[in-house]
């Protein structure tokens, strides 16, 4: 296989998890090396593509960032077919959000593909001392969910790079990998960014017409 031809196998993961977990800044942190204390909520959904090696193989991800507000849910879960793995982000320093985990693993199972790769993450590591949830309940919630599991921070970095890297190493050892296609991308894109929209318009309307504080922005790749 010749480099053009390897560049064009293309992974779709999708962070997924409540509000303020993380998942928008973990997504800089891998993409661009960048972490903000600023939460800027993510309204609809994110997009970034990064390059990578895999076994000598080089793949291209396409990763994308829901919005753990409720009102984005159903968009987030038009968006789980074609996924090769879907991450479920919680905080190791709340409580509420590692009980959400099931309420995502229904939505996967009810809307992604079969053989999909799972992980989990527990994220903010770094606050170690407000943690409220142990390693050992994380690691068996997801051993229940033949998941992978990972401690992460994205404001040190710490283990942000493996997620990507192992759940892709787990997805390649698949028989059948899931893996998406260009035309399809750009279907995908197109009518995600239609919803967003809509729903954009109805948020605006609810809020009297106030501006969100930031929108959706499509094909914001890094590389
Ligand atoms: N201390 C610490 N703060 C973090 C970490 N990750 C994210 N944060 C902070 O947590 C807040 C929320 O982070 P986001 O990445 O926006 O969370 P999100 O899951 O994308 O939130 P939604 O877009 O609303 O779903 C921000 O203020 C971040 O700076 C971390 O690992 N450690
Ligand atoms: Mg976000």
């Amino acid at each position: 296989m010749n480099q053009s031809q390897q560049s064009q196998e293309v992974y779709k993961i999708i962070l997924v998890g409540d509000q303020g977990v993380g998942k928008s800044s973990i997504l800089l942190r891998y993409t661009k090396d960048l972490f903000y204390r600023d939460y800027n909520v993510t309204i609809g959904l994110e997009f970034a593509s990064k390059k990578v090696t895999i076994q000598d193989n080089s793949l291209t991800l396409q990763i994308w960032d829901t919005a753990g507000q409720e009102a984005f849910r159903s968009i987030a879960r038009s968006f789980y077919r074609n996924s090769a793995a879907i991450i479920i982000v919680f905080k190791l320093t709340s409580r509420e959000s590692f009980q959400s985990i099931s309420g995502w693993v229904k939505d996967i199972q009810e809307n992604s593909d079969e053989g999909v790769v799972i992980s989990l993450v527990g994220n903010m590591s770094d606050l170690e001392s407000e943690r409220t949830v142990t390693t050992e309940e994380a690691t068996q919630k997801a051993k229940e969910l033949n998941a992978l599991y990972f401690e992460t921070s994205a404001a040190t970095g710490s283990n942000i790079d493996d997620i990507f890297i192992n759940s892709l190493e787990k997805v390649s050892q698949q028989l059948n990998p899931i893996r998406t296609n260009s035309e399809q991308n750009v279907r995908d894109s197109i009518q995600l960014s239609q919803k967003i929209q809509s729903q954009n318009q109805v948020k605006q309307e609810q809020n009297g017409g106030k501006k969100q504080k930031q929108v959706e922005s499509s094909n914001k790749g890094c590389c």
